[in-house]
This record gives structure tokens, C-alpha cells and sequence, in this order.
């Protein structure tokens, strides 16, 4: 605003006071309003496995009685009330063997990334089983239940787009009939059949949002890190893979990008920073990030969070090839030409 030369005086608090009984803000005192790049109100934060362990196990012997049937810790970001980054959730969950979480659906969609045992999600009548380092999915309004029917202690990390969904005033939720698992409709992991092998059936054009293959297996994501690593001549930073939807080439969910990065031991990422938030967790290896200069010390499936436009860098440091899984909200910024990175 040009401001004539002969205005003097100021507006006194009163002045302030009428303006915000007639519920209204001054725009000259909104803070950030000329703010020329974000400055995000989370933190970089990591979450170790082994210390949340214990706390997972504490709440496997008793009766839970509360909101939710899933036995699910979910990461609150220092910078935030609910929320691991301002769009996005993640946590560890636990299912028991001999356990199962009954079907249920709603708007939030969600990703889970197997860490420990073996069992099964069902989504929409498809038993996935699930194996450590397998990506499945759960889509929006899609039916899923869990079921561990291993004999071993199943943990995964969940990770949902619950904050943008609330955030939007468009979370839905409901219980399948009678609280009870889905009836298995489709043969065992029949998308990773018709879909799973980077070829899709002829004829056949995108009728969902989010990607029709529930299942992206962590063996499967090994041998395309490897092989693109040799092709590639084992490049100085690594290399990385997005996972896709096979019919459109786009991300798994409309919300959520998910993506993998192999970093050979010793070697370190380049240094970059985006718009979009992101949740990474180890499923293989050790290592250190640097984000927004704090060091976060990791290893084999702990999980930490790196807020929008904050720089990153990360670090192998064991014997052992580090792989990073990674979900961001990416989806959420590109169609609205919100979307930017830099690297340096
Ligand atoms: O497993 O269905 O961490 O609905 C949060 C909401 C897990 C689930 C979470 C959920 C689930
Ligand atoms: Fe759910």
C-alpha cells in the first residue's frame, strides 16, 4: 500500500478491540502474511522402535475400551497437537497372534508397511499377506481388516492422510455389519496378480483413484533398487523408486506418494528440500539425516519425520546397504501448482 506523506497518528487499541468484536483481523497484523517462503510449524523428529516397543507391549494385555479397536500408537510431531506433519499420520501398530482388528472403513486412506511377523490385511474382499518390508494399501472407503494369523507379533507402521482429511471437514467413518472380518471375496493377493508384474491386463483403464494393486513386496522393490543401481553404475547418491499406480503411472493414493531409496553403505543423499512433508522408516540398515541441521540417529524400522521445505540429508553409515521407505503428501500440492523442490 502507498502511503500519503501527510497521514499521521495511529490506531489505538480500542480501535483493535471494535475491529475484532465485528470479527474481523487487520491484515496489517496477521503475522506472516508478506512471509516469503514457508516456515512450517513441525519439527524433524525420529521415532525408535525399540524404545516404543515397550509401550506397544504394555497395551497388549489389557482390554483397550476406548475409541478404536486397533491397537495403534500414532507420532504427534513436537511442533503439533495431533498429527505427525500437518497432513499426514504414521505410528506403529501391533497385532497379536491369534488377533485380528475387525473391518472398517473411512475417507482417510492409509499405507502400512510391514516391520515385524506375518499376517494378513484384507482390502475389499483381498487377503494381502503381509511379509517385513511389504508396502499394502488401504484406499479411502475401502474395507480392511487385519489379522495375524502367524505366531508371531505383527507390527507395521501406518501412515494415513487423517489431518488433511479432518483439516477438509470430510472424515467419514463406518463398521462393517456386526463389527466383524469381511468375507474373503477374490483369491489371496489376486492383484498382485493381475497387476504385480510391471504388465497390466489388456483393455483394462483406471475406474479408482488410487492404484489397483494392493501389494508392492519388499522383495519385489529389492530387485528393482538393485537392478537400477547396476544400470545406473552405481551412482555416488544412491538411487530411488516411486511406487505407481500400474494404470496411470501416478502415485498409490490420491493423497499420498510412496517411494523407496537405496543408499549403499557409506554413502550419503544429496541434499535437498520440498514442499511437501514427508514420514521415512528404515527397512533396512543404519544410518544419521541431517534436517533442518539436527541430527536424527536411525536404524532398522525406526521411523522420522522431515516438515515442507526443510533440508535433508541422509547418511549410511553401517556395513549393511540402507533402504529408506518414504510417504509424503506430495499428491496434495502438484495439482495446485503448490509443488517445489530444490536440491544443493
Ligand atoms: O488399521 O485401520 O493407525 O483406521 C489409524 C486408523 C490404523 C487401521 C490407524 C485406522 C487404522
Ligand atoms: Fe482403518
Amino acid at each position: 500500500m502507498s502511503v500519503p506523506t501527510d497521514k499521521s497518528g495511529a490506531l489505538d487499541e480500542s480501535y483493535y478491540a471494535r475491529v475484532r468484536d465485528a470479527q474481523l483481523v487487520a491484515l496489517w497484523r496477521v503475522p506472516g502474511t508478506d512471509a516469503p517462503e514457508p516456515a512450517p510449524a513441525e519439527s524433524p523428529y525420529v521415532w525408535h522402535y525399540d524404545e516404543l516397543i515397550g509401550l506397544l507391549d504394555e497395551a497388549g494385555s489389557v482390554d483397550l475400551g476406548g475409541e478404536s479397536d486397533r491397537r495403534a500408537l500414532n507420532a504427534t510431531n513436537p511442533g503439533r497437537v495431533f498429527g505427525t506433519t500437518h497432513t499426514m499420520v504414521a505410528g506403529y501398530q501391533m497385532v497379536l497372534p491369534g488377533e485380528s482388528a475387525p473391518a472398517h472403513r473411512h475417507t482417510p486412506a492409509a499405507i502400512r508397511l510391514m516391520l515385524t511377523g506375518r499376517g494378513h490385511t484384507v482390502v475389499e474382499g483381498e487377503a494381502v499377506l503381509m511379509e517385513p518390508g511389504d508396502l499394502v494399501l488401504t484406499p479411502g472407503w475401502t474395507w480392511h481388516d487385519h489379522r495375524n494369523d502367524g505366531d508371531e507379533t505383527m507390527v507395521w507402521l501406518d501412515g494415513l492422510d487423517v489431518p488433511f482429511v479432518r483439516g477438509m471437514n470430510t472424515q467419514f467413518y463406518e463398521d462393517f455389519e456386526g463389527k466383524q472380518l469381511q468375507p474373503r471375496l477374490v483369491p489371496e493377493d489376486a492383484s498382485v496378480s493381475r497387476y504385480g508384474a510391471g504388465v497390466v491386463p489388456s483393455d483394462e483403464s483406471a475406474t479408482t483413484r488410487h492404484s489397483p494393486l494392493t501389494k508392492y513386496s519388499y522383495a519385489s522393490s529389492l530387485e528393482s533398487l538393485r537392478r537400477l543401481r547396476e544400470v545406473q553404475g552405481d551412482p555416488e547418491h544412491g538411487v530411488s523408486i516411486d511406487f505407481v499406480n500400474p494404470l496411470t503411472g501416478g502415485p498409490v493414493l490420491p493423497t499420498l506418494a510412496c517411494a523407496m531409496d537405496l543408499l549403499p553403505s557409506g554413502r550419503a543423499s544429496r541434499r535437498r528440500r520440498h514442499t511437501s512433508s514427508t514420514v521415512f522408516c528404515t527397512t533396512q540398515g543404519e544410518g544419521y539425516s541431517i534436517v533442518g541441521g539436527e541430527r536424527l540417529d536411525w536404524k532398522h524400522k525406526d521411523f522420522f519425520v522431515v516438515p515442507s521445505w526443510t533440508w535433508y540429508e541422509h547418511h549410511a553409515t553401517g556395513d549393511q546397504d540402507v533402504t529408506l521407505f518414504s510417504m509424503s503428501d506430495r499428491p496434495l500440492l502438484e495439482p495446485f501448482g503448490l509443488y517445489r523442490e530444490q536440491t544443493g
